[in-house]
């Protein structure tokens, strides 16, 4: 989601660096998951986006672990804003064994902990904007709040993080990333946003259409793709679509042009001094059984026949449970939803016809069971 938001970010007039150490680029060469399409590097991609918008770009390629990095780049470029997506993004590699899942908890925590003390050393007033996850709150049994809950308790009442309770250690370290601003925020006064996001489908942005270059990466593979993603491939490459267990797994999606805009109007309506503010990120929800049945129905519009398959669910996790989450916080600063249409479906599927033969159905489905003996 970085190089979409950073060409978003330009084409509505804002000033915008990037950094980025590749490590997602890095991990999926390293699992042999690559997506569909590869694309050019940060550079490269630069300088097609300029020549196209006019929007000149800085690249800044290193790791925001590193406290030296970090305090270099923001004596060069001293944001007003600063969107934090530098996570290991992915719960199934983060469940995949001891060496994912360290490398998961000391990515993300780090950096969102070098983010919190290079806003304050550099830009004190500047609102961050970090990536959460609906996935914080996990499915619990009631309606999820945005963010907070009013708790009466013996006669007294106060306000806290709604309780959360993830299904992953990397769901879980985003739960610590949003334990770790809101400390900061009642320290040192700090702005924060804190995005809840779940699954993001889709291809196409007003700033990629007609740039292959410029796409972002649609990884299908059963590590870093998200579902939705990959039942379009597998619809394509003839593979059963691959539902886990009963299916009702439900969950807040919402269309790459959503997040883009979401991000773009936390920014541009920043968070006051001393405030943790927290939207849910989606448009629309979806159970996993709901999802599988538009897309046979669309694919067969291509001839496709898209078998469903129930298969023993690799993950731990409720298949039939209440979900009922606010979602209120960025449709009133001014997002319009772009929903899941037939239309929408039938592009990512023309998408992935196109890029037919370079599907590996090996990469699919490989079996990482979350409580197996190998973590
Ligand atoms: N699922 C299937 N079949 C598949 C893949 C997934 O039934 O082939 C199910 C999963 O079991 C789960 C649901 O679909 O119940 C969503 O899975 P997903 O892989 O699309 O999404 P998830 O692993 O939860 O994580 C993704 C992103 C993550 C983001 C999160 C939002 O990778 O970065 O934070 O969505 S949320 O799920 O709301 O926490």
């Amino acid at each position: 989601m970085g190089w979409p938001t950073a060409m978003h970010l330009t084409a509505k007039g804002h000033s915008v660096a990037v950094v980025d150490n590749y490590l997602r680029r890095s991990l999926c060469r390293q699992e042999n998951v690559e997506p569909l399409v590869d694309v050019p590097n940060l550079h490269q991609r630069t300088v097609i986006w300029e020549s196209l918008s006019g929007s000149h770009i800085p690249v800044f390629i290193g790791d925001l672990t590193d406290w030296s990095f970090i305090e270099d780049v923001f004596r060069r470029f001293t944001p007003d804003g600063l969107v934090h997506y530098a996570e290991q993004p992915a719960a199934p590699y983060s469940m995949l064994n001891r060496t994912a899942s360290m490398l998961t908890l000391r990515n993300n925590l780090e950096t969102t902990a070098n983010v919190i003390f290079a806003v304050k050393q550099f830009c004190p007033d500047a609102q961050i904007v970090k990536l959460g996850t609906m996935g914080e709150y996990g499915t619990p049994n009631i309606d999820i709040e945005e963010g907070w809950l009013d708790v009466d308790h013996k006669g007294r009442r106060q306000t806290f993080l709604f309780p959360r309770q993830a299904g992953s250690l990397y769901h879980t370290t985003k739960i610590m990333d949003t334990d770790l601003l809101w400390l900061y925020v009642r320290m040192w006064n700090l702005r924060v946003t804190d995005l809840m996001q779940g699954p993001v489908y889709g291809i196409f942005t007003d700033e990629n259409r007609d740039h292959e270059n410029l796409y972002s990466f649609l990884n299908y593979d059963e590590l870093f793709g998200t579902v939705l993603n990959r039942f379009i491939v597998q619809a394509v490459a003839g593979h059963p679509l691959t539902v886990y267990g009963k299916g009702g797994q439900t969950r807040g999606y919402l269309n790459i042009v959503d997040t883009l805009n979401c991000v773009r109007l936390a920014l541009e309506n920043p968070a006051q001094k001393g405030k943790l503010r927290i939207f849910n990120q989606f448009t629309e929800t979806f159970s996993v059984n709901q999802l599988a049945d538009r897309v046979q129905k669309v694919a067969s519009s291509f001839g496709l026949k898209a078998e469903i398959a129930r298969i023993e669910n690799p993950r731990k996790e409720s298949e039939d449970h209440y979900y009922n989450p606010e979602h209120t916080g960025l449709l009133e600063l001014g997002l319009e939803p772009h929903y899941l249409t037939d239309e929408v479906i039938a592009e990512m599927i023309e998408f992935a016809l196109k890029h037919k033969d370079k599907i590996r159905p090996e990469q699919i489905f490989r079996k990482v069971k979350w409580d197996s003996d190998s973590n």
